[in-house]
């Protein structure tokens, strides 16, 4: 079955979310508290999982405390990384798990069936590539554009598990602040709705050289007038974005650190924690 649209993000969610046994909310590990915040509100409290993906691109500590805070909760919450399966092996064994437990209330004389099964989130986050590691087999388009997939499609995985791949929910013009920037800074959201020099400077200010911790930062000058904004500049003269003039081209400057970031080349990076309040 292949429908268009996002019924996770229309009134009728409620009845749409019934059909399916369990939810995995895929949350980006560099980011879990914004991605719970923004996309819970599409969320029917029926019984659903955390699943942290980009784990390789987070801070591997920050992971396991977050894994840690969502578990005192209650909540189970696994780590993976999606494009590589890595981390599955302990996901897949909690859903077979989950599925003898719904066949076990079926009706008598009926036979065993799949566990029907959705993954959610934010935009980009990795949903699509979870549903490819579940399946064994690449079904699902997966790419670096943030609202690949569009419609929703049931995949059918064995007798095991009826998967379902579902667009990342998002409205890009409700978010603003340390949210946007978050969001804009981790690929979620298109490259159109944000400037990206505004996106680059609010993560040099996170990630270096206060805390030192990414690469672009280490030999960074004096913390005056505007830290972040010299760190960025030294950044585009280093990497070659310069002007005709010699001055520094800063939107390019700015795209190409954000890619970086994207990638993982200034080091695994968790942007919030736990602890943080956020959750
Ligand atoms: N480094 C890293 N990349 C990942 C991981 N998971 C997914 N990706 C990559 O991130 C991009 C987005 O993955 P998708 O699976 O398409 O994400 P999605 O949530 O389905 O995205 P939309 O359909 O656009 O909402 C792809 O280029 C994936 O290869 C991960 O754990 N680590
Ligand atoms: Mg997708």
């Amino acid at each position: 079955m292949k429908r268009r649209g996002n019924p996770l993000m229309t009134p009728g969610r409620r009845t749409f979310l019934s059909h399916v046994d369990v939810i995995l909310f895929a949350l980006d590990a560099r980011i879990p508290g914004t991605s719970i915040r923004v996309a819970k509100k599409y969320l029917h409290p029926r019984k659903f999982v955390y699943v942290l993906t980009r784990i390789d691109l987070a801070d591997p500590a920050a992971t396991r405390d977050w894994i840690a805070a969502f578990e005192s909760q209650g909540k189970p919450a696994f780590a993976v990384q999606a494009n590589t399966g890595e981390g599955m092996k302990k996901l897949v064994p909690f859903l077979k798990g989950e599925r003898e437990r719904v066949n076990r209330s079926r009706p008598p004389g009926t036979l065993e069936r799949p566990l029907k099964l959705m993954v959610f989130g934010l935009p980009n986050v990795g949903k699509s590539s979870i549903i490819n590691r579940l399946s064994g087999r690449v079904r699902a388009p997966t790419g670096e554009k943030p609202g690949l997939t569009r419609g929703i499609h049931w995949i059918r995985c064995g007798e095991e598990f009826l998967l379902l791949d579902t667009p990342g929910v998002l409205e890009p013009g409700a978010v603003k602040g340390d949210t946007l920037m978050a969001l804009a800074a981790t690929g979620a959201i298109p490259e159109t709705r944000y400037d990206p020099v505004e996106v680059a400077l609010w993560l040099i200010e996170r990630v270096s050289p206060v805390t030192g911790r990414a690469e672009a930062g280490q030999d960074a000058p004096d913390l005056s007038p505007n830290p972040a904004l010299l760190v960025l500049e030294q950044f585009g003269r280093q990497t070659g974005q310069v002007k005709k003039g010699g001055e520094v081209d800063l939107t390019r400057a700015s795209q190409l650190y954000l890619a970086r970031f994207r990638k993982g080349e200034f080091g695994p990076i968790t942007l919030e924690l736990p602890g943080d309040g956020i959750l």
